[in-house]
């Protein structure tokens, strides 16, 4: 067979550094038994061209073996460096590579003895896997559309196990353990070990993926919204863990630094799938671990090589695109590739011939290998070279078959973890090789089609249980039982005791959390009372509501204020003084505005997170500290303020990751509205986010227009999410137009919260009544105007012009929460329907506007749907006016005009409804668009 081109790949130096002890770029590891290392030199070939003087180069490698073995690792590491750094002066270019080679990063001699028993281990192990297949094959049996994955865990279950046994710290009454965020669809391996473990019991593992069954059912992937006491991180939109990990781990050093929590003895695993690395946010915040220095982080990559529909790389090599992509990152990267039986070949590998053979073979091949005999592997990977042939000839082709991948061997994989946990200022990675569906045989070992193995027979059933050795019967095999050993059996016993050894069971969640002391309105009236009469948008009152409830006793330090890069635009600058930013290092620098009062503070126990622009990593603090009353049991308080457009349209997945995983905090949208933000054009201006908003479940979202309403919003919100104890997120507009703030009128709470409340009657002008008033009708029917946000002003204005010049009489409403409203509204449908002989229970919506009468009409600075949201439930039908279509560089009062959202157009949609129904003649409404100044061919804003 001829030997794939590794070059092709780019990754062309690889080749060369094979040759090198310890390769061109590991002089920190340098110390490694290395193939070659016992005299020969190994062969130079490929980049560094044909090695014109071998004596020579020998002699440079004896000396550096020589200095190696009389004066240690550090020292030659030091000459290795000094001669680069040379090199690089004198011009000599020397190939980059940022890979090692492709063998294990900690040699057989520096592995640590392994501390547990390997026979009770394995056994244990074998009943989990056992489980988990048994789960999904029963679960299928049962409905075969239930779905469910096998092969993914049956190929990391060495991985999480050993990680299980001896590193996983747990959650226990006075610690809070380690942070795992498991590989999502890995979860039936975690359910069958929390069955034998005795959490979970055989009905729920028998109703897996059927969570409405009676006895309650396992839901599909790690869901803390729906199995709230076991789940804590919501893993399986790929990519999502990994990013959330990052954060995660970051925000412990955070509360750390802050001195509110010690976190120095947790930990965040992140379990992740090779193919899930090609998600941008995977690998998007890499070099933030790093620069963070988390060595409280440890991603572990279970690279199978395949994903769902084939290979990850199969012209390539992912674990080494990936350990050159995190160690270009900074990251401390453990490779666990070979598997024990390969250490006596790599000991006789003298000439280094084995370890370019690893090198050379690309991942599509190695895969070949696993479906093939023992025989294939003989010919076509060792019978490269005679040597190599020669390597393996007294092995028989079983056993050539039966050399193992790193990742299924647990002494390689225990020697990464424990490296691991003695890295330091460093997140490492674990980059480990193993087999899709290991064990399945040829139902699905490594096989393409793997992913999707669901069914197996009576035959295929009996072969995993005879290969794992579980005590089941052939007579029981065909039902695929689920097996947990005896009470007092000794795997049972070293279960319990190992997870006890390291403080309880991993995952759990705790269902009861600390509360805060939340400051009240009353408390905060002359707050809104300074707002009165004042010119001030929105988003400088939210911002003056922040920084006051930062200083507030009880609730101040647990406010976490994040950014992505966009304080000055929001005003939050004087924050930068008053609770810094925060930094783990410090201010390692004169800030250049260091004689200014509000200059960039950077600090240790900053409180701020200025996280750059990231908003998908703003995101991730997010959750963080919003489920850190749960992760921790101590209550934080995120207030995440950013552009209203990059919120839920481009991190939507982080935001409904959220909501299932139960964080609670402040989300402010700033510079929302589509006409509001103006000059900025179509990527910038927001009209939709209430669209998004409407649709995740725990998100209240508002839209408010006031500061005396954004204040009332957001202290019912901290009272119910942290003196109360509920999982809401709230989500709030804010804007940046400027205008007189009014003083709060009397008993508009309650409204504020519900999400609307009467504002103003604006009596029409009777002289005013339109001439065309069809005769014999009587007065006008009301108009009932509802606004939001900036945009309720020219609804307000639109009341007014309305009864200045056409005599009509309109009630404007503040609405708050379109959503809301909704949402109340739904549910007392939703107990309506399903209760018809008792009395229909009323929601706010039909008490207030429900109950109203005459023609609605309502504008916002968003999509028409969004006011729609309640035309179920308007007598008559709801006109909207909003904002579809995309935005445009101009003036607020053009954009206004072009989305037919200023007063002037509110006013024709009013007398058009009107004209409707019948109450004026079509010519007012035609006269009115003349008078108006409104162009009737102007473009439609939705499609334009
Ligand atoms: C964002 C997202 N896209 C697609 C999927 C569907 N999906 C589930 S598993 C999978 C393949 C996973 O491959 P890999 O990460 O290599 O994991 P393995 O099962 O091989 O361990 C895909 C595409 C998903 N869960 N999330
Ligand atoms: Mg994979």
């Amino acid at each position: 067979m001829a030997s794939p081109d590794v070059d092709e790949t780019g990754r062309d130096a690889e080749a060369a550094y094979a040759r090198l002890p310890g390769g061109a770029h590991a002089p920190m590891s340098i110390g490694r038994v290395t193939p070659g290392s016992a005299g020969q030199p190994m062969p130079l070939d490929g980049t560094a061209g044909i090695d014109s003087d071998p004596t020579e180069t020998r002699e440079w490698l004896d000396s550096l073996r020589y200095v190696l073995n009389s004066r240690g690792e550090e020292r030659a590491a030091y000459l290795l460096q000094a001669l680069e750094q040379e090199a690089y002066r004198l011009g000599v270019s020397i190939p980059f590579s940022a890979t090692t080679p492709y063998i294990n990063t900690i040699p057989a001699s520096e592995q640590p003895p392994f501390p547990g028993n390997r026979e009770l281990e394995r056994r244990i192990k074998s009943m989990i896997r056992w489980n988990a297949m048994a789960m999904v094959v029963r679960a299928n049996r049962e409905d075969k559309s239930i779905g469910g994955h096998i092969s993914t865990f049956a190929s990391s279950a060495t991985l999480v196990e050993v990680a299980m046994n001896h590193f996983i710290r747990g959650r226990g009454a006075d610690h809070s353990g380690d942070q795992v965020y498991f590989q999502g669809h890995a979860s039936p391996g975690i359910y069958a070990r929390a069955f034998v473990e005795g959490r979970i019991s055989e009905k729920q593992l028998e109703n897996f993926r059927r969570e409405l069954a009676s006895g309650g059912g396992l839901s599909s992937y790690p869901h803390p919204w729906l199995m709230p006491g076991f789940w804590e991180f919501p893993t399986v939109s790929m990519g999502l863990g990994p990013l959330m990990a990052i954060y995660q781990a970051r925000f412990n050093k955070y509360l750390q630094d802050r001195g509110i929590k010690d976190t120095g003895g947790q930990r965040v695993w992140s379990f992740i799938g090779d193919g899930e690395t090609d998600e941008p946010e995977t690998l998007g915040a890499l070099t933030l671990a790093a620069r963070e220095r988390l060595d409280n982080l440890i991603f572990v990559i279970n690279c199978n090589l395949q994903r769902l529909d084939g290979p990850v790389r199969g012209n390539g090599k992912i674990i080494q695109e990936l350990e050159g992509l995190f160690r270009g990152a900074g990251w401390n990267v453990i490779k666990v590739i070979w598997g024990d039986d390969w250490d006596p070949l790599l000991d006789k590998d003298d000439e280094g011939l084995l370890v370019k053979r690893m090198n050379e073979v690309i991942d599509g091949q190695y895969q070949k290998y696993v479906v093939m005999p023992g025989s294939y592997i003989r010919e076509h990977f060792f019978g490269a070279d005679p040597k190599l042939a020669e390597m393996v000839a007294h092995l028989s082709d079983e056993k050539i078959k039966k050399l193992r991948r790193g990742g299924h061997d647990p002494e390689k994989v225990y020697a990464a973890y424990a490296a691991a946990m003695q890295c330091r200022g460093q997140p490492t990675v674990i980059l480990a090789k193993t087999i899709k569906g290991y064990g399945l045989g040829e139902v699905g070992e490594g096989r393409n089609v793997t992913h999707q193995q669901k069914k197996l027979n009576e035959d295929e059933l009996r072969a995993f249980r005879s290969r794992f050795g579980i005590p089941i019967s052939d007579d029981e095999v065909a039902k695929a039982p689920f097996y947990r050993p005896p009470e007092d059996s000794p795997e049972m016993k070293y279960l319990r005791e190992r997870r006890e050894a390291l403080g309880g069971p991993v995952p759990s969640r705790p269902l009861e959390s600390p509360r805060l002391k939340i400051p009240t309105l009353a408390e905060y009236i002359p707050f809104i009372e300074k707002s009165a009469g004042r010119e001030v948008s929105t988003t400088t009152g939210a911002v003056t509501l922040m920084a006051s409830l930062l200083k507030d006793k009880s609730v101040g330090r647990s406010i976490v204020p994040i950014v992505p890069d966009e304080s000055r635009t929001f005003g939050m600058d004087p924050l930068f003084k008053q609770c810094g930013i925060y930094a783990h290092t410090g201010q390692l620098y004169e800030p250049v505005d260091s004689d200014q009062l509000l200059y960039y503070r950077e600090a240790k126990d900053g409180q701020i997170l200025e996280e750059g622009i990231t908003e998908a990593g703003s995101m991730s603090s997010f959750i963080a500290a919003g489920t850190a009353y749960a992760t921790h049991g101590v209550p934080m308080i995120p207030i995440f303020i950013y552009y209203s457009m990059f919120g839920f349209q481009r991190i939507g997945d982080l935001v409904w990751a959220a909501c299932d995983c139960r964080a609670r905090g402040f989300m402010l949208g700033g510079t929302a509205g589509r006409t509001t933000l103006n000059g900025e054009g179509l990527q910038h201006q927001d009209g939709h986010s209430h669209l998004f908003a409407a649709a995740y479940p725990t998100v209240k979202a508002y839209d408010p227009a006031f500061v005396y309403e954004t204040t009332v919003i957001m202290l019912d919100g901290m009272e119910r999410m942290y003196g109360k104890g509920e999982d809401w997120i709230y989500y709030l507009t804010i804007y940046n137009e400027n205008y007189e703030m009014p003083a709060m009128p009397a008993g508009c709470e309650e409204g504020i919260v519900r999400g609307a409340y009467r504002l103003r009657e604006i009596p029409g002008k009777a002289a005013a009544a339109p001439k065309g008033a069809k005769k014999g009708k009587g007065a006008l029917p009301p108009v009932q105007l509802l606004g939001s946000g900036s945009i309720l002003r020219e609804v307000i204005r639109a009341g007014e012009l309305l009864a200045e010049r056409y005599g009509v009489s309109s009630t404007v409403w503040s609405v708050t929460s379109w959503k809301e409203l909704r949402r109340e509204a739904l549910a007392c449908r939703h107990w309506n329907m399903l209760h018809p002989a008792e009395p229909p229970r009323q929601s706010y919506l039909e008490e207030t506007l429900g109950a109203a009468e005459g023609v609605f009409v309502a504008a916002s600075d968003h999509v028409r749907s969004v006011p729609e949201l309640l035309d179920p439930w308007i007598p008559g039908g709801l006109f909207a006016l909003g904002t579809d279509g995309f935005g445009r560089s101009e003036s607020r009062t053009r954009l206004r005009r072009h989305f037919e959202v200023d007063a002037e157009c509110i006013a024709v949609g009013v007398l058009y409804r009107l004209a409707e129904e019948g109450a004026i003649g079509a010519e007012v409404v035609a006269e009115a668009i003349t008078s108006l100044g409104i162009d009737p061919e102007k473009v439609d804003a939705a499609s334009a």
